[in-house]
Parts: C-alpha cells; sequence; structure tokens
C-alpha cells in the first residue's frame, strides 16, 4: 500500500492577500495526526522583486523558483513510491506538484481541478498579473519562457474542472475552444456520482492529480480563503457536504498519484470553523488513500 506523505508549501507569491502562506504551520498539528510530514519548502526569498523586466505579472522569480523546489520534492516522492500531499500556499502550488507528477509518469496523468475559479490565464490575458490565476497555463506550457518547468506538458484532454464559478471570457473561451471537460458548481450537489463516473469515464490517463482549492466550497461553509466568491452576488460553490462526497469519490474512483489542497487562509479563520472542517477532509483523505 501506498503512503501518503505532506511536503509543506508555505507559497504566498501568487496571490496579494496574506495568509496562505501560514497554512501549512496552522494545519501542522492536523496534518502529524495523520499522516507523515516529508518536508517543508523554503519559500524564503530575499527582496524579491515584484515586477521584473516592466512585466505586469508578480513575482515571476519567486514563484517559478519555488515552484522547481516543490518539483524536486513531488519528484523525489513519487520516485520513493508514495503519494506527495501538498499543503499550501496558494494555488501557484500546483505548478511545481503538477509538472513533477507529469514528469515522473511521462505525461500520463490527468488533472482534476476542483476550484471556483479557472485558473487558466495565460501571461498575455491575465488582468491582475497574480501567478495562482494562472497555473494551468503554465503546466499546459501556453505561457512564455519564464515560466518554464518541467519536460511534459498537461493536454488539453487531460484536465477536468470540477466546482467552476468565477472566469474571465479569456478563460471560459479556451475552455471551450479546447473542449476541456468541466462541471459548473450549481450541477454538482445530487449528481456527485453521475459526474465522477462522467469523469471517470473520459480518462485516458493511467495516473490522477488532484488539484482541491479550498475556495470550491461555498462561502457560508468555509469562508476562510484568499479570495472566495461574493456570495452576495453569486452564491457560488459547493457546500461542504457536496465537496466532502466528491472528494470521497474522487479518493476511491480514481488512481490518485498526488493532490494539493490550497488557498486556505487562516488569518481569516476567527474562530478555527475552517480548520475543524480542513481536519475532517484530511481525515476522508486518510481513510481513502491509506
Ligand atoms: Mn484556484
Amino acid at each position: 500500500m501506498k503512503k501518503v506523505e505532506v511536503i509543506g508549501m508555505p507559497m504566498k507569491y501568487g496571490c496579494p492577500v496574506e495568509g496562505a502562506d501560514k497554512a501549512y504551520d496552522y494545519l501542522k498539528n492536523n496534518l502529524n495526526k495523520y499522516f507523515s510530514i516529508k518536508s517543508v519548502i523554503d519559500t524564503y526569498y530575499d527582496n524579491p522583486n515584484m515586477y521584473e523586466d516592466n512585466t505586469k505579472i508578480k513575482y515571476i522569480a519567486p514563484v517559478m523558483n519555488i515552484s522547481k523546489k516543490l518539483y524536486k520534492e513531488v519528484y523525489n516522492s513519487l520516485e520513493i513510491g508514495n503519494i506527495p500531499f501538498i499543503v499550501g500556499g496558494d494555488h501557484s502550488t500546483c505548478i511545481g506538484s503538477i509538472s513533477a507528477a507529469l514528469d515522473y509518469y511521462k505525461g500520463d496523468v490527468t488533472v482534476i481541478y476542483v476550484d471556483q475559479h479557472a485558473d487558466i490565464h495565460n501571461d498575455k490575458t491575465t488582468p491582475s498579473g497574480n501567478i495562482h490565476g494562472m497555473p494551468l497555463s503554465i503546466c499546459i506550457g501556453r505561457c512564455d519562457s519564464r515560466f518554464d518547468i518541467g519536460n511534459y506538458k498537461l493536454k488539453n484532454s487531460n484536465l477536468k474542472y470540477i466546482g467552476l464559478s468565477n472566469y474571465e471570457k479569456e478563460e471560459i473561451d479556451y475552455i471551450n475552444e479546447n473542449n476541456i471537460m468541466y462541471f459548473n458548481d450549481y450541477e454538482i450537489e445530487g449528481n456527485e456520482e453521475k459526474i465522477i463516473d462522467e469523469i471517470l469515464s473520459s480518462i485516458h490517463t493511467k495516473y490522477v492529480h488532484i488539484s482541491f482549492d479550498l475556495d470550491s466550497i461555498c462561502d457560508n461553509d468555509f469562508h476562510a480563503v484568499n479570495v472566495s466568491v461574493d456570495n452576495l452576488y453569486h452564491n457560488g460553490g459547493m457546500k461542504f457536504n457536496t465537496a466532502k462526497k466528491i472528494l470521497k469519490l474522487l479518493l476511491n474512483k480514481f488512481n490518485v498519484c498526488s493532490m494539493d489542497m490550497v488557498e486556505y487562509n487562516p488569518l481569516l479563520d476567527e474562530n478555527y470553523e475552517c480548520k475543524e472542517k480542513v481536519d475532517e477532509l484530511l481525515n476522508i483523505i486518510k481513510e481513502s488513500l491509506e
């Protein structure tokens, strides 16, 4: 039986909101309860330059250099025969983990991306310049050479979204033009099994990486995330119970080789309500994968 091992990724350079880099520390005791800890990536960066080369994209060098450190750790964990579970950090975390899984398994990996956001802007279309809105494009290889990492790229046909609700036109156009499979947040409740089976029958790869953004859960049930989709206007996201069902099904029905959990912001978790919910999710991961 494979063993899940945690890699902490206190990453903050992909998103301007303070806090997600502290998630690993806040969750350390919970993580220790269920899993062994492999390592924590050193994300310290001496005096980083927000904008280099007149670019509008923020912190390219820190994000890419730290991602390469994570890449090595994830690759090593796969070599040993374990299941790396990466605890972010903002969602730029998955740049290193997905590219390591793709290289280790020579491209034979589907990414299931559970998120309200599409995170598929490229270096030309990003409105904010925050790299946590671009990681999938970096893994697909549709950004310029400053974002190069790994050899094997993610194929559009090997990307599946669960829980989408919030994206810009350039993103949904790319998704539609490339026939990327996605399920909106509002279609999931009550259809969990059907959706998972549909994804399962569409998969052509042997391995699956799950990238789980906690903002895929609605604000009412999980508010402590970097960028919540405003539920006053949108009422977006899955209920916590729906998200748990989805996670359980993914972990039980797919050949999961690696996984991230990202965007938890403990500074917004005043009563530790969300921390308790993360603990429930960790328990599901433990029970399903080991
Ligand atoms: Mn995300």
